[in-house]
């Protein structure tokens, strides 16, 4: 095992990283911009080194800067957290080739995911259900894209490439459209991410949003751990997230489970990893994967009792998983609940110090969050000041909890979402397990018609 990891990142996730190194007898490195100085982690850590100013350009996103902070400490693995340099093929590269470990895949696997086509036919050639698509790149000639949509079936979605996460998609609702939004979409890839390779899928009009999370390691053994559904977002923004996915049937779940462990081992992946699939009409279609651990790691956490960043540092080190597929066990139900700081409805951010802070407890209840009385949170960086989380018997009853926890939960001196959660945990449809990935935009667009 490690004797010393250096975290590259900050916030919840740099605090959930170190206490995970703490229990396993690893010492700490936190790097920190100069406006996180005086962050929880950072005082926490065995050692702490600054990397540069606020704008995560100079600190955080900074190589040169983190690998000196390694080899000045002597760390011997880096740990990216998610975000950042997390799925940075180059970072992971030149982290390797400068005698550490990363903690994650191998750069050429964050290489092949990165790239969305490559990930969609690596996945449909290991026998993980993809949505229908174009294979590869798509055709030059006119007539023949006219034909594959046509053959898609219309409505059919243009993706770049590069993209990921929302960036870079384009409806097309009909043949006259295609060639002119084809374009449109070409051109913003070449914009944004450098490359103008697109793609055409399916658009599925009402999914759902579930993802399987896996665990692979370096002897070809992996366990899928269960499935999240994460359909309640906004602008591509998760803001609640639960597992099990409600409806999803054992026989559905062992089924898509399995497929996922098989592409794992087929591609020889090593490390956390998210299979993202689209869910609609009883069936999973997969999208993107993620190779990194997620913000929303901890709800498989709490159903699994598996520790995910403790068996990514132990992959990283080159052991085996010490648990079969036989032994991991879906105990119950779990939510996570995103507190951000920024307005609840105008979702603008809130920046700015917190005057009052009383965190929530109790049986069931788990808060991931680098927050404190007095602590200020910067403006430079992603507005996620906390991660509250419950488990329940059922899912009414980590629900009951996740009311009760909002309700004890005080953040003053900044506006937070808390409010909107409030309002999620009473809506009719959340309640039921009957929404989809439009769900909450299109409630705030109903609210803002007609406030109640
Ligand atoms: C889709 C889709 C509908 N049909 N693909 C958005 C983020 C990126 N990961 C993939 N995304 C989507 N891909 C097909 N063929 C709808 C979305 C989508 C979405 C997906 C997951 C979570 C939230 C979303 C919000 C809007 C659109």
């Amino acid at each position: 095992m490690f004797e010393k990891i250096l975290i590259a990142n900050r916030g919840e996730i740099a605090l959930r990283v170190l206490r995970a190194c703490r229990e396993l007898g690893i010492k700490t490195v936190a790097v920190h911009s100069e406006a996180d100085a005086d962050a929880k982690y950072v005082v926490l850590a065995d050692e702490s080194v600054c990397i540069g100013p606020p704008a995560s350009q100079n600190s955080y996103l900074n190589i040169p800067a983190i690998i000196s902070a390694a080899e000045v400490t002597g760390a011997e693995a880096i740990h990216p957290g998610y975000g950042f340099l997390s799925e940075n093929a180059d970072f992971a590269e030149r982290v390797e080739n400068s005698g550490f470990v990363f903690i994650g895949p191998r750069a050429e696997t964050i290489r092949l995911m990165g790239d969305k086509i490559s990930a969609k036919s690596t996945m449909k050639a290991a026998g993980v259900p993809v949505v229908p698509g174009s294979e590869g790149q798509l055709p030059q000639d006119p007539k023949e894209l006219k034909k594959l949509a046509e053959s898609i079936g219309y409505p059919v979605l243009i993706k770049a490439a590069a993209g990921g996460g929302g960036r870079g998609m384009r409806v097309v609702e009909r043949e006259e459209d295609l060639l002119g939004f084809l374009d449109l979409t070409r051109s913003e890839a070449r914009n944004a991410f450098g490359n103008d390779t697109v793609y055409m899928e399916k658009y599925l009009g009402q999914p759902r949003h579930i993802e399987i999370q896996v665990l692979s390691d370096e002897h070809g053994n992996a366990v899928y751990l269960g499935e999240r559904d994460c359909s309640m977002q906004r602008r591509h923004q998760k803001i609640i997230e639960e597992a099990p996915a409600p409806g999803i049937s054992d026989k559905l779940r062992q089924k898509i489970g399995e497929s996922c462990v098989a592409a794992c081992k087929r591609i020889k992946y090593r490390g956390a990893g998210t299979f993202e699939f689209l869910y609609e009409n009883g069936e999973f279609y997969f999208i993107e994967m993620n190779a990194r651990v997620q913000v929303e790691h901890p709800v498989t956490e709490l159903i699994t009792g598996i520790d995910i960043v403790q068996e990514q540092i132990r992959i990283a080190a080159g052991e085996k998983l010490s648990f079969r597929q036989k032994d991991i066990v879906l105990r119950g139900h779990a939510l996570e609940c995103r507190i951000n700081a920024e307005d609840p409805f105008t979702f603008a951010p809130s920046p700015g110090r917190i005057t009052q802070y009383h965190a929530p407890g109790g049986p069931g209840t788990r808060v991931d969050s680098h927050i404190y009385h007095n602590y200020f949170v910067p403006p430079y960086y992603d507005s996620l000041i906390a991660k509250v989380l419950t488990h329940g018997a059922t899912r009414d009853q980590a629900i009951a909890r996740m009311r009760i926890a909002l309700s004890e939960m005080v953040v003053e001196g900044i506006k937070t979402n808390i409010p909107l959660h409030q309002q999620l945990l009473q809506d009719k449809a959340f309640v039921a397990g009957a929404t989809s990935i439009h769900y909450l935009e299109e409630k705030l667009a109903r609210d803002k018609a007609k406030p109640s």
